[in-house]
């Protein structure tokens, strides 16, 4: 088993989608073992996006991670990251493959609906952001 993190992004919970991607995380047999919901601070979602210092989109990105509530949760499964990174598509849902939950519901680049980790080492790190121990 090993873990990854997976957020429900704003535009996501805006429009009542958290048990609908709940539901597909599930049924794809991924198990959530830690949840929270809370609304991020421009300065905490600056720093979960660090990566993306200097970048042209950062400020739009951290305003709209800031703009609602976001669900963050610690998911098990063997392969976990992988399989998790296949299940959401790609980043921008125009070139999501078919099934996935990005190709589904997001909305475009920046409104994409959910984050996952993309390598165990961020992983770690990512699920220490949101969970303590
Ligand atoms: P991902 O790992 O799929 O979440 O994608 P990235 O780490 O490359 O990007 C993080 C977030 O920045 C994406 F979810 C959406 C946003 N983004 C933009 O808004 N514009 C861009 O040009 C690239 C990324």
């Amino acid at each position: 088993m090993s873990r990854t993190l997976l957020i429900i992004k704003p535009d996501a919970t805006q429009r009542s989608l958290i048990g609908h991607v709940v539901s597909r995380l599930e049924k794809a047999g991924f198990k959530p073992v830690e949840m929270r919901m809370l609304r991020l601070a421009k300065e905490q979602a600056r720093q979960f996006y660090a990566v993306h210092e200097g970048k042209p989109f950062l400020d739009d990105l951290v305003e709209f991670m800031s703009s609602g509530l976001v669900v963050p949760m610690v998911l098990e499964k063997e392969n976990a990251v992988d399989d998790l990174r296949t299940l959401i598509g790609a980043t921008n849902p125009a070139n999501a493959a078919c099934g996935t939950i990005r190709q589904e519901i997001a909305v475009d680049l920046q409104r994409n609906s959910v984050h996952a980790s993309d390598s165990d080492e961020n992983a770690a790190k990512e699920i220490a952001f949101f969970f303590e121990d």
